[in-house]
């Protein structure tokens, strides 16, 4: 047999220490920054949910593709480097190939999983995840998230899924799945910019312990499913619901009639969204990142806490 040569991984000293001490780690995708969000807020949004991770008490771990190499904790050369440059998106499917091709790239809620988990960091956090896309019954555009949900045992932070995606279907798809499903504070699932799909989360959740202690009976139950934590965005920046919807069936006409599929769907009608309504859709995002960053980190302080004795 070939000797098998390591996984090309760079995680950073700050990372590597937090986790060689069982402190607490939040995961953060990159193909926010390099996809989710035009530039300059991509960079915007980096440094507020670095910041959000920092000020609760935990270590931000940022996931990306450098050059073929997994890195994990981002310098300031290599978010310029995303951030600008014209990169990848990465799915989990993607990992081994950008791998191959010396490829940089942006990590999406699965492939960040995927290392968070092979890492052993417990919590991440996202904007909104990637779930059944509306029109799926015909398209069959379903996010490889949901799948990674149901075999990484994280918990991740959202606003549920992107206002692009069938709420509905997407809890219902997550329920089949096995992924537990809480609202943070309240029992309706939110949809992104939007604090109320319409449908209510199976459970609801008042404080990170709580998320702690629910996290700890799963691994007890040898549960390998995630646990989602789905926070609806800060009041202030919540949009109005009927609103997101009419800007997102127009993106989806636009789409379809341009003929866009597949992983580049996501981007694009994040980006029409946006035009649509006037720049709202980014400042939205940009508020929910920072909440859902500083919830996840508060939960990860919680599980540290949880295994001090009483
Ligand atoms: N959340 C955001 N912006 C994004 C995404 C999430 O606020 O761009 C990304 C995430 O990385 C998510 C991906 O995993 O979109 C889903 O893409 P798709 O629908 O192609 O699976
Ligand atoms: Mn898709």
């Amino acid at each position: 047999m070939r000797p098998q040569t390591p996984i090309p991984i760079d995680v950073s000293d700050e990372i590597q220490v937090a986790l060689g001490l069982g402190g607490p780690v939040v995961a953060l995708e990159s193909s926010v920054i390099t996809h989710g969000l035009p530039y300059p807020a991509n960079l915007d949004a980096a440094r507020r949910m670095d910041q959000a991770v920092r000020a609760a008490g935990a270590v931000p771990a940022v996931v990306a593709l450098v050059e073929g190499r997994v890195r994990v904790g981002l310098t300031e050369e290599d978010l310029a480097h995303l951030a600008v440059r014209g990169v990848v998106k990465v799915a989990r499917r993607d990992l081994a190939v950008a791998i191959a091709r010396s490829a940089s790239g942006g990590t999406t809620v699965s492939a960040t999983l995927a290392v968070a988990h092979a890492l052993g960091v417990r919590v991440q956090a996202t904007g909104g995840i990637g779930g059944v896309h509306i029109g799926a019954g015909r398209t069959w555009d379903v996010s490889a998230d949901l799948d990674e949900l149901s075999r990484r045992p994280l918990i991740l932070v959202c606003s549920g899924a992107k206002a692009i995606c069938d709420a509905g279907a997407t809890l219902e798809a997550l329920e089949s799945r096995g992924v537990t499903v809480a609202g943070y504070r309240t029992a309706r699932f939110p949809l992104f910019y939007v604090a109320d799909s319409g449908f209510t989360t199976p459970w609801t959740v008042e404080g990170a312990a709580e998320v702690a202690a629910i996290s700890r009976a799963k691994e007890r139950l040898g549960d390998t499913s995630a646990l989602l934590v789905a926070n609806p965005p800060p009041p202030a920046w919540a949009l109005d619901a009927e609103a997101v919807s009419e800007a997102v069936g127009r993106a989806i006409a636009r789409a379809d009639a341009e003929g866009i599929r597949g992983g580049d769907l996501t981007p694009y009608l994040l980006n029409e969204v946006d035009r649509l309504t006037g720049g709202r859709a980014v400042e939205a995002n940009l508020a929910l990142l920072e909440s859902n960053a500083a919830l996840a980190a508060e939960i990860a302080v919680a599980l540290t806490e949880e295994r001090l004795p009483a």
